[in-house]
């Protein structure tokens, strides 16, 4: 399928979303969030993608949603359409989906950007990567995720700071807060995080499923709610044939070879 805004192409079991509206520094159009979406639903119901990575440019993963977009957007047509969390505007794809998706951030992720990077499960980002919420100098705010995801990643003060003031941090700050995985060179920063995804497609498919979900989980229970969630979801690893091939491998000296059942 070919589309207006991205590029979607398959790099063995790896589905790759790149943004692709460089001279807007890949600011986020509807109609780009609507394909985004179409893209992540297409690797979701293919069973041979195992993990998506989802990219830009060197310049830009994204800076934001796009504000020219915005600028007529009313009350009521934002809540009416539930926007962004409406099923047909992109971002709940982003939020359901099963498989893994890896953020691969060069340049700038900002606004929706940084919250379309945070709503992956996770960044890997290069040298020239910056973050920021700067919504509130256009008389807004963080409307998907960037007062709740940030905060939950990198703590309530560095959180209060960038969505108070709208300051950028560099890649440093962010990998010290955890926002970012990994940092690398932009010039290896692909190629990073299609290994990534490469590495997770080959493990077990239902594995990886309860794995994300478990992990996610800690978002939203108490500890207890939450061990108890991993420990079933544990349990239940043990009902996979993955799982018998997996240790048979380790005691046989052999690669695993999982079947995803
Ligand atoms: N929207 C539209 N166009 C953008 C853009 C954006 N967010 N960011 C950059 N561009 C465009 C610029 O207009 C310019 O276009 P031309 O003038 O060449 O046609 C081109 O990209 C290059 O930008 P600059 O010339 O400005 O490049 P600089 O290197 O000088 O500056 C910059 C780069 C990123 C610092 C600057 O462009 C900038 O400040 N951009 C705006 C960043 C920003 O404020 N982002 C947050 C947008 S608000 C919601 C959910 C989510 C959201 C909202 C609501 N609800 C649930 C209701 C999300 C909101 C946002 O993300």
């Amino acid at each position: 399928m070919t589309y207006e805004n991205i590029l979607a192409e398959t790099r063995g079991k790896v589905g790759l979303v790149t943004l692709n509206r460089p001279k807007a520094l890949n600011a986020l159009s509807l109609a780009m969030m609507r394909e985004i979406g179409k893209a992540l639903d297409a690797f979701e119901q293919d069973d041979a993608i195992g993990a998506v990575v989802m990219t830009g440019s060197d310049r830009a993963f994204a800076a934001g949603a796009d504000i020219r977009d915005l600028q007529e957007k009313e009350f009521m047509h934002l809540f009416l359409a539930d926007f962004p969390h409406g099923p047909t505007e992109g971002w709940h794809s982003l939020n359901t989906m099963r498989k893994p998706v890896i953020a691969a951030v060069a340049g700038l992720a900002l606004g929706g950007g940084c919250e379309m990077a945070m709503a992956c499960d996770m960044i890997i980002a290069a040298e020239n990567a910056r973050f920021g919420q700067p919504e509130i100098k256009l008389g807004t705010m963080p409307g998907a995720g960037g007062t709740q995801r940030l905060t939950r990643t990198i703590g309530k003060a560095k959180a209060m700071d960038l969505c108070l003031t709208g300051r950028m941090m560099d890649v440093q700050e962010a990998e010290r807060s955890g926002l970012v995985s990994r940092i690398v060179p932009v010039a290896e920063l692909l190629d990073e995080a299609l290994k990534v995804a490469d590495t997770i497609a080959n493990m077990s498919r239902p594995v990886v499923y309860l794995v994300k979900e478990a992990v996610n989980v800690s978002f939203s229970s108490t500890l207890q709610e939450g061990l108890r969630f991993e420990s079933r979801a544990f349990h239940s690893t043990f009902a996979t044939e993955d799982r018998r091939e997996g240790m048979a491998a380790f005691v046989e000296k052999r690669e695993p070879q999982f079947k995803h059942r």
